[in-house]
């Protein structure tokens, strides 16, 4: 569903080379991989987009951060190469109309916890559209968080007439 390209990665395929190097066995850089990546206890659910119109330069798209580990962390920033920016953004009600606002401190990741991005709610903004965005195709999107993870998926794009239900899955 989603691929690792933090920095763990680098950190594995360096131990890769540097056992190649020792002439050591497969089995010894099994070992040393496994050791080198931990399991990552972020991860992403449900990630979908919402179709826009021809000419629309502005989507939303929606998801669930699980994170299982006992570490809080923190969702920087997210980007696509569907659209110029991927803003992070919030709904809350004021003065009786629904209001909508840019969250720029990042998003926090309770440990043993989630976080859900769903209509009506926190949600991502796509800035900025190439092309209008086709029911039943994939956009790419990349999470940012803090010690340096960035988690990368992919949007699926659903129909107008779909319903998003995220947090009920
Ligand atoms: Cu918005």
């Amino acid at each position: 569903m989603f691929r690792l390209v933090s920095t763990r990665m680098n950190a594995a395929v360096h131990v890769a080379l540097v056992c190649t190097a020792a002439l050591l066995s497969a089995q010894q850089i099994l070992g040393a991989l496994a050791v080198a990546a931990p399991a990552e206890p972020l991860r992403i659910e449900s990630p979908v987009a919402r179709e826009t119109l021809p000419g629309q330069t502005v989507g939303s798209a929606y998801l669930v951060i699980h994170n299982d580990g006992s570490v809080t962390r923190r969702l920087l920033s997210a980007s696509t190469p569907a659209a110029r920016e991927a803003q992070l953004h919030d709904m809350s009600l004021r003065d009786g109309v629904m209001r909508m606002r840019q969250i720029t401190d990042g998003v926090v990741v309770p440990a043993h916890g989630k976080v859900v991005f769903e209509p009506g709610g926190m949600h991502l903004m796509l800035v900025g559209l190439q092309s209008p965005l086709i029911t039943g195709t994939r956009v790419p999107l990349t999470l940012r968080f803090d010690r340096g993870l960035a988690l990368s998926t992919s949007l699926q794009v659903v129909s107008i007439a779909d319903e998003i239900s995220i947090s009920k899955k």
